[in-house]
């Protein structure tokens, strides 16, 4: 039996959205998932057709078994969910709830900070992936070959995610042939590690982009107007580095031309100097300049407040 709705009050209505009625036989297709099993959703969509966006279930080669959304739609689908970086407070720095970046403070002697671009550890729900941080095993257990990225703002349910992004895009060229496959590989060839090189020229790789929702142009006007003078649309890029040595790991939407990439590039190692401890955090220096206030390095409020989901193919 599914459980009766209990309507409080009007008030608790008009922001809370009640949950949805389901016929048992669409629990019945939904639980019949499970049989569709495979190591990523594009082996999911491959294997069994499956062609609808929700929740599937996966297996690691390991056999650990998790459950993500898949996109089965976006250029020909087959799309894992596999993390998702979100800030909880932006005034919190490298405190609790910045699990991409550092959890521990601002600290040049623990110049990884979490570590957990580069780990096995899995943390997080796939309904909660706009609530909060997610990571699973497909993170580093999928053999991929491209990356899709959602901007999705926070508290979005996961069947609306698609249509409530305010940007997404993917890639094409399979560029993650060349650094062992996914993320996890990506990013032990090139440390997310305070100190480890120079800004611009020891970056990591910048990949081109296709837009599914967004261009080059609204991409740039998500970051502040500071931030405009120094990157280009159309990339997404990896490890940049800023001009105090702090390392970055991911750059959605842009290629890094300058040093503060600290206000355009999101999680970290554990130490960034400059202003110290005010850039480090899952978001690094997005409200440089104020809350949402688009006004010298800092972003929209839209991107703020928006999780960046991570995909693999
Ligand atoms: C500023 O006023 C400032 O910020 C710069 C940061 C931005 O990441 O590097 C410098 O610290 C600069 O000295 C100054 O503090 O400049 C271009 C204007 C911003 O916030
Ligand atoms: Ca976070
Ligand atoms: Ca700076």
């Amino acid at each position: 039996m599914l459980p009766l709705l209990t309507m409080h009050s009007k008030t608790t209505l008009a922001f809370i959205s009640v949950a949805p009625k389901v016929s048992l036989s669409r629990l019945d297709e939904l639980r019949n998932r499970a049989k569709f099993i495979g190591r990523s959703c594009k082996e999911v969509k491959d294997r069994y057709g499956q062609a609808e966006d929700g929740l599937y279930y996966l297996t690691t080669s390991t056999g650990v078994v998790y459950q993500t959304f898949c996109d089965m739609t976006t250029a020909g689908g087959g799309w894992t969910l596999v993390a998702s970086v979100h800030e909880d407070n932006i005034y919190a720095k490298c405190t609790v709830g910045d699990r991409w970046t550092s959890q521990q403070g601002n600290n040049a002697n623990w110049p990884k900070g979490e570590g957990n671009w580069a780990n096995r550890k899995t943390f997080g729900t796939v309904e909660a992936a706009t609530d909060d941080d997610f990571k699973n095993p497909g993170y580093y257990d999928i053999d991929a070959e491209d990356m899709s990225v959602w901007h999705v703002p926070n508290k979005t349910p996961f069947y609306h995610w698609n249509l409530a992004a305010i940007m997404r895009y993917h890639t094409e060229r399979r560029f993650l042939h060349l650094y062992g496959g996914n993320l996890y590989y990506l990013f032990h060839r090139y440390p997310v590690e305070y100190n480890v090189g120079k800004h611009l020229s020891d970056n990591g790789p910048s990949i081109p982009i296709v837009y599914d929702l967004g261009d080059k142009e609204s991409t740039k006007m998500f970051y502040g107007p500071y931030s405009g003078g120094e990157i280009e649309g159309g990339f997404i890029s990896f490890r940049a580095i800023n001009h105090e040595r702090a390392a970055t790991a991911i750059c959605s939407g842009v290629k890094p031309k300058g040093g503060n990439v600290e206000h355009y590039c999101i999680g970290g190692g554990g130490f960034f100097l400059e202003g110290n401890p005010l850039q480090c955090g899952d978001f690094t220096g997005f409200a440089w300049n104020g809350y949402g206030t688009h006004i010298g390095f800092s972003t929209s409020k839209q991107m703020l407040e928006s999780a960046v989901l991570l995909f693999y193919r």
